[in-house]
């Protein structure tokens, strides 16, 4: 009989999953709260942009083996990939995870699986999962096999990642390990490894924290360059010929669902003791300030300013806007009265007005660059600039071919080799 697997949660992990387990030849049910996602998805199209997955999704829905719904089935193995984001006092919130394993507790039969995908704090399977899951009565790594295995794909490359990425997988038993083994090897090309689940979610928020702390050491290189007059970049360029030195990029901040919000798991288990993850994720959250104060430092001079923000995604080339240090960047401008005229080919949904590309244009002071959208490399700044009413461009991303912007008659401003201070400071 073909397996059966129920995945809670239909986002950016969740429907990938689903939809590559299908095309694997799995009966799949894909569950989400989202009612309106439910209806896309079982129309063979998607409510998120990534690259390729509408093709699969859509396989998926063909050929009878994906199928969506707002409540779960009986499966053999059920896989819960719904978010774990992050409260105002920057605790984890497992309010899904909660109600996902809840959702299934009916649908839980001897010799099932549950497999838990999301970020978590340490600690989380073996004492927040485990004791919803034994209300079911079965004996847990005996009657339910119990697994934590995060997902650890970059968006925008997902599809690629999710099978080719080796995988952690961390057993309540090494039984449940290996039965989740043999479950993702069907389509995982990378290595298993297998270890028990604490140290699997411990994994999986240290490689997001090496980055985060990364990237503070990269914005903490592009605020120091610019008090002591160098290019960040280049000393970045010229750093990283060393063998064993990888210097990360400067930029308006750190966003995404992921690595904005994963190191303060560990801040919130040992506030005491994680003091350079702490740390880190200080430095990034100023960045957005830091750079709304360049804005306004350099139009000082300007009466009722107004700026073109290029880009509110938290990376080029996604449409997610979670987190994006773009929204702190704008709050900011509108404290200070600054008018915004915000463009973003990727995005739809957003907090603010998006105006299309010659409204945010139109009659602006400054080009603010916030996102590595591809596309913006391809701007015809001499076409541009006749609709501004100042030229002055400031690239936060290192995106830009300023000097074809300067030959445009622009004045033009590199992150990392400017003066970083805050106003007020
Ligand atoms: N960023 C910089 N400088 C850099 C690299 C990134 O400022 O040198 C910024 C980006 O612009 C973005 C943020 O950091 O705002 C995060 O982007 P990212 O591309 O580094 O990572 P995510 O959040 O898209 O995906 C990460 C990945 N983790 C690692 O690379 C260790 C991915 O593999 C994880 O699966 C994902 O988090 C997740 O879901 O946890």
């Amino acid at each position: 009989m073909t397996a059966q697997i129920c995945v809670l949660g239909l986002g950016y992990i969740g429907l990938p999953t689903a939809s590559i387990f299908a095309s694997n030849g799995f009966k799949v049910q894909g569950v989400d709260i989202n009612a309106t996602a439910v209806e896309i998805i079982n129309r063979g199209d998607i409510h998120i942009e990534e690259p390729g997955l509408k093709t699969v999704v859509q396989a998926a829905i063909n050929s009878g083996n994906l199928k969506a719904s707002t409540l779960p089935v009986e499966a053999d193995t059920f896989i819960l990939a719904v978010p774990t984001p992050i409260t105002s006092d920057k605790k984890a919130d497992l309010t899904f995870v909660e109600a996902a394993a809840r959702s299934i507790l009916p649908y839980l039969r001897p010799g099932n699986l549950v497999i838990l995908e999301s970020t978590s704090p340490p600690g989380t399977t073996q004492d927040f999962l485990l004791p919803i899951l034994a209300e079911t009565g079965l004996e847990l790594g005996k009657d339910l096999y119990v697994a934590y295995s995060p997902e650890r794909v970059l968006p925008g490359q997902i599809l690629k990642e999710l099978i080719q990425n080796s995988r952690i997988i961390g057993g309540l038993n090494r039984v449940s390990a290996e039965k989740a083994r043999d479950l993702y090897a069907s389509f995982v090309e990378g290595e298993i490894f297998l270890t028990d689940a604490t140290t699997a979610e411990m994994v999986k928020l240290m490689e997001n924290t090496y980055r985060d702390v990364n990237i503070a050491l990269a914005n903490e290189l592009a605020v120091l360059s610019g008090d002591l007059g160098i290019n960040a970049w280049e000393v970045i360029e010229l750093a990283n010929h060393h063998p064993r030195v990888h210097l990360h990029k400067p930029g308006p901040g750190v966003g995404g669902h992921c690595i904005s919000v994963d190191p303060w798991f560990l801040v919130e288990r040992l506030p005491q003791d994680a003091k350079i993850i702490g740390l880190a994720r200080q430095i990034n959250d100023e960045m957005p300030h830091r750079v709304a104060d360049l804005v306004v430092r350099s139009l000082r001079d300007v009466k009722d300013p107004k700026v073109t923000i290029l880009g509110v995604s938290y990376k080029g080339n996604v449409d997610d806007v979670r987190e994006s240090p773009a929204l702190e960047v704008i709050e900011d401008l509108e404290k200070k009265g600054v008018r915004l005229g915000i463009y973003d080919p990727h995005v739809k949904h957003f907090s603010h007005e998006l105006a299309g590309l010659e409204d945010a244009f139109l009659d602006s002071d400054c080009v603010l660059l916030l996102t590595d959208h591809s596309e913006f490399k391809y701007l015809n700044p001499q076409e541009l600039s006749k609709l501004m009413r100042h030229r002055l461009v400031i690239d936060t991303r290192k995106l830009l071919d300023l000097a074809a912007w300067q030959q445009a008659g622009f004045e033009t401003t590199l992150l990392g080799r400017v003066g970083l201070g805050r106003e007020n400071e």
